[in-house]
């Protein structure tokens, strides 16, 4: 029996993913563009996918956990469990608007049009805050609307800051802080929890080590 581990093939999660899987003593060898891979030495076979795909892949159990951020596990809004909050890929969804603009909180949004990719998070953010405004929705380089004349906002992930601060415009509010998670299926069995609670406790020990 082994259990299995939904992680993303490539990208901002990647190395942290595997770095973690390591320091918990666990090796992962990925072949080039391999969809999976089996652990040497935990009973944990590992795959990889889009990121965007390992809510929906867990929810089903094709994969029994897997890592993702909370920005992309919140605005799917499938029903998987969340394990433990692993400390990296860090941002935060934030609004922004033009640098010289004065934005005196989620009342300036009232009648504009707002560019995201994250639709239903800023949908729950503008229905908490009472405003009706128009959601635009773009699959990148959602900083570049409101330059184009697409929208007058956009709601978009913000680590440094410099990608909005080099396209003329400035970080205002914070609708989710975000960082990686470890989720799981609803449904698994005695023993598949059983292989997660020892990978759990690795990782807790990772953590402490750490502080
Ligand atoms: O191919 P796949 O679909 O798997 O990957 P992806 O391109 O959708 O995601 P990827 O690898 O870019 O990001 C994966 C996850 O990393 C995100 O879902 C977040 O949980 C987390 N993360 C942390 C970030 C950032 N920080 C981040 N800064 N994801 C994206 N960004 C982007 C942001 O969208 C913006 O374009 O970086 C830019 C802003 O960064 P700063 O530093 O200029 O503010
Ligand atoms: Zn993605």
């Amino acid at each position: 029996m082994k259990l299995k581990i939904a992680i993303q093939k490539s990208g901002r999660l990647y190395e942290d993913s595997i770095k973690l899987l390591k320091d918990c003593g666990i090796d992962v060898r990925n072949g080039m563009n391999k969809l999976k891979a089996e652990a040497e030495n935990f009973p944990l076979e590992v795959f990889f996918l889009r990121d965007d795909d390992i809510p929906q892949y867990v929810a089903d159990k094709v994969a029994d956990i897997g890592i993702v951020g909370e920005n992309v596990l919140y605005e799917k809004q499938k029903a998987v469990t969340v394990v433990e909050k692993l400390g990296f890929s860090k941002c935060r969804l934030a609004v922004g608007v033009g640098k010289d603009e004065n934005y005196t909180g989620a009342q300036y949004l009232q009648g504009k049009t707002i560019a995201t990719s994250y639709p239903v998070l800023v949908r729950k953010f503008l229905d908490d805050n009472n405003i009706n405004a128009e959601i635009h929705e773009i699959s990148g380089s959602v900083e570049i609307a409101p330059g184009i004349g697409l929208s007058d906002a956009i709601v978009d992930l913000v680590s440094s800051g410099s990608t909005l601060f080099m396209n003329g415009l400035k970080e205002t509010e914070t609708i989710l802080k975000s960082e990686a998670v470890l989720v799981r299926n609803n449904e698994l069995s005695e023993e598949k929890l059983a292989i997660l609670s020892s990978l759990v406790f690795r990782m807790q020990a990772v953590k402490k080590a750490k502080n």
